[in-house]
């Protein structure tokens, strides 16, 4: 399922690979698009949304929404 995330904190494309990382650790099947100009995160993944965003959360950035 589609879920969209807003993520501040994400500067530059190590931050886009950190976070691709951590969510494809939890989800090796999960599509990761990461907007850092508008810190929208779009991920396709079976896995519940608390459980992406403390991935995403565990690698030192806000999720906002
Ligand atoms: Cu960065």
């Amino acid at each position: 399922m589609q879920q969209v995330f807003t993520v501040q904190g994400m500067s530059c494309g190590h931050c886009v690979k950190a976070v691709t990382q951590a969510v494809q650790q939890l989800d090796p099947q999960a599509q990761v698009q990461v907007d850092l100009e508008t810190q929208r995160v779009e991920v396709q993944s079976v896995q519940p949304r608390e459980a992406i965003a403390a991935a995403i959360a565990d690698q030192g950035y806000f999720v906002a929404a």
